[in-house]
């Protein structure tokens, strides 16, 4: 029995030792401490042996069984450390290799434009309301007195997709569905992409963005509008701007005005700027049509109101100074990473 047993221990470390994986580990752990494995075989050939022998056996099973038990424990650390080491080194990263280039994203100018007449009307406590481009001829004319046949419907060439449907030539149809569905007071801009069959030039395009406003309230009057767009004025362009209403003439609202600012290139004096004249128009304005007013259910009698409008890119080419508003079109990264 001493003679297996040594026998056995002999050939379990040998294996132990040969072995370069810890499946192969796992294997001769099997082989040897397994249920059916030969230490336990030799347990169960006991009965064999003489009851006075009996305990000296066990002994030595117990002594074989824990040196291959801390014989296959160390290898098992060894090979462990091996393979980490072995991973470690495939591993290395070189530090000093250069890094790769980052290529960072640029707002597009009419974006920081957008971002910064909103921040000027959220901060008067207006909210910011957007809708469809592609909208019924109802909502882009007829609601804003603009009835078939009326010659601002020429003024700007629209895209039809049917005789009711149209891409939107102005985002006003966004203020029309609001006063719909709310009461005043509302105090709203309405940005947006607008479409207008334009031949492409330095200031005209086929598909350009609008911000409008609108003001519904009681006792709204004309002197709200001009505080309200001197404001405006002010914050864009600087504290200095001066601001000039020249009458003008919408079918939305009555009266009707166009909005100049004191060139802030020149002060007003006159520069190549404002083409000699020392002003720069921006916007357009007025009071609410009462007509307007009556077709979205809000009575002209009770409230009153003021809107205005003013072309995005025309913001965006003023305040940057840029003089050509395809630039704004063609997302040239060498144009854009300049904002
Ligand atoms: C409702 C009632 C009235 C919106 C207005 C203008 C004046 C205007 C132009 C400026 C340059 C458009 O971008 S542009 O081509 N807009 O001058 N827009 S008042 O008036 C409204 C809108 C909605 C219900």
């Amino acid at each position: 029995m001493k003679e297996k047993l040594e026998q056995i221990r002999q050939a379990a470390l040998e294996r132990i030792v040969a072995s370069d994986a810890l499946e192969t580990l796992n294997e001769i752990r099997v082989a040897y401490l397994g249920k059916k494995g030969e230490l336990t075989s030799v347990l169960k050939s006991m009965k064999e042996v003489s009851v006075e022998e009996r305990p000296k056996v066990g002994q030595m099973v117990n002594e074989t069984r824990a040196v291959i038990e801390a014989k296959l424990e160390e290898t098992k650390a060894r090979l462990a450390k091996k393979a980490r080491e072995e991973k470690l080194k495939k591993e290395v990263i070189d530090v000093t290799l250069p890094a790769k280039k980052n290529h960072v994203g640029h707002k597009h100018p009419n974006m920081i434009a957008l971002e910064e007449v909103e921040r000027i009307f959220v901060g008067m406590g207006y909210e910011v309301v957007e809708g469809p481009e592609v909208e019924y001829d109802y909502y882009n004319f007829e609601a804003l007195n603009i009835p078939k046949g009326h010659p601002a419907r020429d003024e700007q060439d629209t895209f039809y997709v049917d005789d009711r449907i149209l891409l939107r030539s102005q985002t006003s149809p966004v203020q029309v569905r609001t006063m719909e569905k709310s009461r005043p007071p509302i105090r709203i801009i309405a940005p947006g992409r607008v479409f207008r069959s334009d031949e492409v030039d330095a200031t005209h395009s086929p598909s350009f963005h609008q911000i409008e406003g609108l003001v519904i309230d009681r006792h709204i009057t004309f002197a709200d509008l001009k505080g309200t767009l001197e404001v405006f004025a002010k914050e864009l362009f600087g504290e200095d701007t001066r601001v000039k209403f020249r009458p003008h003439h919408f079918p939305f609202t009555e009266p009707s005005a166009e909005v100049d600012v004191s060139c802030f290139k020149c002060h007003g004096k006159g520069c190549r700027f404002c083409k000699g004249s020392g002003w720069i128009e921006i916007l357009g304005c007025g009071m609410v049509h009462p007509n307007v007013l009556r077709m979205c259910n809000i009575n002209p009698e009770e409230y009153s109101g003021f809107a205005f409008g003013v072309g995005l890119e025309r913001i965006a080419l003023l305040k940057y100074e840029i003089d050509d508003m395809r630039l704004l079109y063609e997302n040239d990264i060498r144009f854009l990473k300049q904002f």
